[in-house]
C-alpha cells in the first residue's frame, strides 16, 4: 500500500500535534506503520490523501451507522449553517432533540445535551454524586468512559493500548472514590457494596464492554447490577456512547430489558458531529442546575449544527427499525466468517458479536471479562491488522477496539472482508 503522502502529513503532523494526532489510538501505535491520513468517505467506503479506498469498519468509532456522507445528514447540516453556526443561546432544534430521545430511549424524561460522551459521563457522576448525595462510583476493569479524571482508572480502549489504563496526571484525591470490580462479576460487585457501605453514588457500566474488544454481558449480569443498585440505593448508570442506538433503537435498556437510572451518549446522537448527552428521570434532573445544585455547562451545548445532524439520523433509523435486524445478519455473517476461515487455517480464535459490534480475539477461549481479554495474542491481531489494511479493509487500530458494521456496508464490502480476513488469517 502507497502511503507516501500520509507518510509526510504525519511527518508535519508530529511537529505540532503530540505523537501526530488528537487522540492516541489514531497514532497506530499497536499496531505499527502509518496511519492513512482520511480525505474523504462516502457510504461505507474511505479514501486516503494517497487515494487509496478502504472499506471503513471503524464509522467514526460508531456514530456513522448509515454510513459516511448520508445525503439526508448533510442537507439537514446544510440547511442549518445557513443561518449560523452557534449562539450559545436556546434553539427549537435541542428541544426537538430532547423530545426525540424521550420519546425513543426507555425510561428518561429529561436530557441535558453536552459536546462529547467524556463530558456526558464527567456530568452524570457529578448528578448521581449530588442526588445521592454519596461519593463512590463503581466502575469496571477495562470499560472506558472517557477521559475525565474520575474514570482514567483501570480505563480501556486507548488507555489500555498505550499501557496507561490509570493516567499520569490524575490525582490520588481524583481516583480514590472510583472503585473497580470485574465485569461480568457480580460477586466482585457485592463485596464493594459490603466494604463501602451506604457510600456508593452509582454503578457505570457499558451495557456491552465495547473499549476492550467487544465483551458482552452475561446472562443476569446486568439485571444484577439492577438489583445491587436498587438494595443499596445507588443508582445504574448506562454508558450507552457506543450502545446506544446502535444495537437497538432504544439501546442497551431496550436490547437487554434492563432499566437504567442514568444514560449517557456520545458521537451517535450528533450523526458524526461531536455531540454528547444525558438523560434521566425528571425527578433526578431536578437536581441540575439552574434547577438544583449541581452545576454543569456548555456554551456550544445543543449547537443547532450537531442538532439538525443527530436528529436527523435518529429519524431515519426510527422510521426504519428493520435495519437493526439487517446490522446484526451482516455481523453474525462476518463472525461466523472469520469463525471459519480460523480453524480452516488453524487459528486459535474467538469472535464476540453482539449486535452490529464483532472483536475478534486470537485465544480459543472464551473471553467474557477484562482477564479473558488479556490473553488474545496481540501480535497475531497486529499481522491481522496490517493484512486486512494492506487489502483495503479499515478496522480499528487496536484489539481493543469494535469492529462497527453500519446499514451501508453492502454484500460486496461483506464478501470483500471475509475474503481478505481469510487470507489474513492463513498467514497467521
Ligand atoms: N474507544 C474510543 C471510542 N469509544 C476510540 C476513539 C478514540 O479514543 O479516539
Amino acid at each position: 500500500m502507497n502511503l507516501v503522502i500520509s507518510e509526510k502529513a504525519m511527518e508535519r503532523a508530529k511537529n505540532f500535534l503530540p505523537g501526530g494526532v488528537n487522540s492516541p489510538v489514531r497514532a497506530f501505535g499497536a499496531v505499527g506503520g502509518t496511519p492513512p491520513f482520511i480525505v474523504k468517505g462516502k457510504g461505507s467506503h474511505i479514501w486516503d490523501l494517497d487515494n487509496n479506498e478502504y472499506i471503513d469498519f471503524v464509522g467514526s468509532w460508531g456514530p456513522l451507522i448509515l454510513g459516511h456522507s448520508y445525503e439526508p445528514v448533510l442537507e439537514a447540516v446544510n440547511e442549518t449553517v445557513k443561518n449560523g453556526l452557534s449562539f450559545g443561546a436556546p434553539t427549537l432544534k435541542e428541544v426537538e432533540m430532547a423530545e426525540k430521545l424521550v420519546s425513543i430511549v426507555p425510561n428518561i424524561e429529561m436530557v441535558r445535551m453536552v459536546n462529547s460522551g467524556t463530558e456526558a459521563v464527567m456530568s452524570a457522576i457529578r448528578l448521581a454524586r449530588g442526588a445521592t448525595g454519596k461519593s463512590k462510583i463503581i466502575k469496571f476493569t477495562g470499560c472506558y468512559h472517557g477521559h475525565s479524571d474520575a474514570m482514567l482508572v483501570s480505563a480501556g480502549s486507548g488507555a489500555l493500548t498505550q499501557g496507561e489504563p490509570n493516567s499520569a496526571g490524575v490525582t490520588k484525591g481524583a481516583a480514590e472514590d472510583t472503585l473497580t470490580a470485574e465485569y461480568n462479576n457480580l460477586d466482585s460487585v457485592k463485596q464493594l457494596f459490603d466494604a463501602n457501605n451506604g457510600q456508593i453514588a452509582a454503578i457505570i457500566v457499558e451495557p456491552v464492554a465495547a473499549n476492550m474488544g467487544v465483551v458482552p454481558p452475561m446472562d443476569g449480569f446486568l439485571q444484577g447490577l439492577r438489583d445491587l443498585c436498587d438494595k443499596n440505593g445507588a443508582l445504574l448508570i448506562f454508558d450507552e456512547v457506543i450502545t446506544g442506538f446502535r444495537l437497538a433503537l432504544g439501546g442497551a435498556q431496550e436490547f437487554f430489558g434492563v432499566r437504567a437510572d442514568v444514560v449517557t451518549f456520545g458521537k451517535i446522537i450528533g450523526g458524526g458531529m461531536p455531540v454528547g448527552a444525558y438523560a434521566t428521570t425528571r425527578e433526578i434532573m431536578q437536581n441540575i442546575s439552574p434547577l438544583g445544585s449541581v452545576y454543569q455547562a456548555g456554551t456550544l451545548s445543543g449547537n443547532p449544527v450537531a442538532m439538525a445532524a443527530g436528529l436527523k439520523q435518529l429519524e431515519i433509523l426510527e422510521k426504519n427499525q428493520s435495519y437493526y435486524i439487517e446490522i446484526n445478519k451482516k455481523a453474525q455473517f462476518i463472525a461466523n466468517n472469520l469463525r471459519e476461515s480460523a480453524e480452516k487455517h488453524n487459528v486459535n480464535i474467538t469472535v464476540n458479536q453482539c449486535g452490529g459490534l464483532i472483536c475478534p480475539y486470537f485465544t480459543n477461549e472464551n473471553v467474557n471479562s477484562f482477564a479473558d481479554t488479556q490473553k488474545s495474542n496481540l501480535e497475531q491481531f497486529k499481522c491481522y491488522f496490517n493484512t486486512m489494511l494492506e487489502r483495503g479493509i479499515y478496522l480499528a487500530p487496536s484489539q481493543f477496539e469494535a469492529m462497527f458494521i453500519s446499514i451501508s456496508h453492502t454484500d460486496e464490502d461483506i464478501s470483500a472482508f471475509c475474503t481478505a480476513a481469510d487470507e489474513a488469517l492463513k498467514t497467521l
